[in-house]
């Protein structure tokens, strides 16, 4: 894997990163295709909104249908139809959100399947090892994400504990190096600055391919997590892409933009997008609203994306209300279009130079709303 840094405008930067599978050009929001799917939307679909990679998770594919079996049929591009860029996340975080039963320790992580009820056990090393049978183009470290508010005796506890794993980790994916493969190292500390330092030095001292920043957005405060980022970005070398895991809201990536996040998933496009809320250049749109129900306007005529631009927000309302697989279909490609025109404007500005200016448009936009 290759980080190709091109430009910087402050602290935001504008790069290229390449993977086995195609280039990734950074920042970039990574669509989030939790079970090898990207909930009712075609992978041709996802291309064509801009995405340039997308996320799985280790913790839905090792439960079912199972990293050996993904690997016999040929690796998870192979699979599931996509054949660009893969990040896969390593399954710890999903084990403490989805999971019942679960019990930590140093070895690794235990909980019942939700799938069959069966006791799994999850180790850094298995963890490496699910992630090159599926074939991510981008691995992640086991580690052990805590919830905020906590106790600095359990943020200092789940950190070192982390950095231990990442160790392991590390070791376990010597092995997947040539292939050009990557492992990236996540830091975590929680909202506890000291801990967030020694966690990113301790990282950076092992030399990984890239650094995500764990443990944000669990409940904090935005500017709580800004500060975060103020505190950790600086310490992580620039010739190696920085990942924001799980974040966020459009404003939440402007923001991470400012402050030198390369990489963003989540999945607020998708979700909320079943649920009937519309991302746009103008803000959020609830096409649950009886306001909708006979606006025949397009969500937005100056959009990329071809829904947005010509589908009335009528017969959205319609079909959303009416529970029709259709209307979420059609608001998670409008919604992950969005975030990727949002990206790609970000980008533009920083190749520019404008960064500042245009953020203070794209929120300016937000903020006059347009219905
Ligand atoms: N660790 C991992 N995955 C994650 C997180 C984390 O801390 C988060 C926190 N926002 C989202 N996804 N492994």
């Amino acid at each position: 894997m290759k980080f190709t840094h091109l430009a910087t405008d402050g602290a935001a930067r504008l790069g290229s990163l390449e993977t086995p599978h195609g280039t990734v050009r950074t920042p970039a929001f990574m669509p989030v295709g939790t079970q090898a799917a990207m909930k009712g939307v075609h992978w041709h679909e996802v291309r064509e909104t801009g995405a340039d990679i997308v996320l799985s998770n280790t913790y839905h594919l090792m439960l079912r249908p199972g990293a050996e079996r993904i690997q016999k049929l040929g690796g998870l591009h192979a699979f599931m139809g996509w054949s660009g860029p893969i990040l896969t996340d390593s399954g710890g975080f999903q084990v403490m959100s989805l999971s019942e039963l679960r019990k930590v320790d140093e070895s690794g992580v235990t909980f019942r399947s939700h799938v069959d009820g069966a006791i799994v056990a999850l180790s850094p090393e298995r963890a490496v090892e699910i992630q090159r049978c599926l074939g991510s183009d981008i691995a992640m470290q086991l580690d052990e994400c805590v919830a905020l508010p906590a106790e600095t005796a359990e943020l200092d506890r789940a950190m070192r504990l982390s950095l231990r794993w990442a160790e392991r980790c590390k070791r376990a994916f010597e092995p997947d190096l040539a292939s050009g493969r990557a492992l990236f190292a996540i830091v975590q500390g929680g909202d506890d600055v000291a801990l967030r330092r020694e966690s990113a030095r301790a990282l950076v001292d092992m030399d990984f391919q890239g650094y995500a920043i764990g443990g944000l957005a669990v409940g904090e405060p935005q500017e709580t997590m800004l500060a975060m980022i103020e505190e950790v970005a600086p310490l992580l070398p620039t010739d190696r892409p920085r990942y924001l895991m799980g974040v966020g809201t459009p404003d939440d990536l402007v923001k991470g933009v400012a402050r030198g996040i390369d990489m963003f998933d989540c999945v607020l496009p998708t979700r909320n997008g079943r649920h009937g809320l519309a991302y746009t250049r103008c803000g959020p749109v609830n096409l649950k609203n009886a306001r909708h129900q006979e606006d025949p306007r397009p969500l937005d005529p100056e959009s990329p994306c071809r829904i947005a631009r010509e589908v009335p927000r009528a017969y959205l309302h319609h079909l959303i209300r009416a529970g029709e697989a259709l209307g979420a279909m059609y608001l998670s490609i409008v919604n992950i279009a969005y975030f990727q025109t949002l990206m790609q404007g970000l980008r533009d500005a920083i190749g520019a130079g404008r960064f500042a200016d245009h953020a203070a448009e794209v929120t300016a936009a937000w903020a006059r709303g347009d219905v």
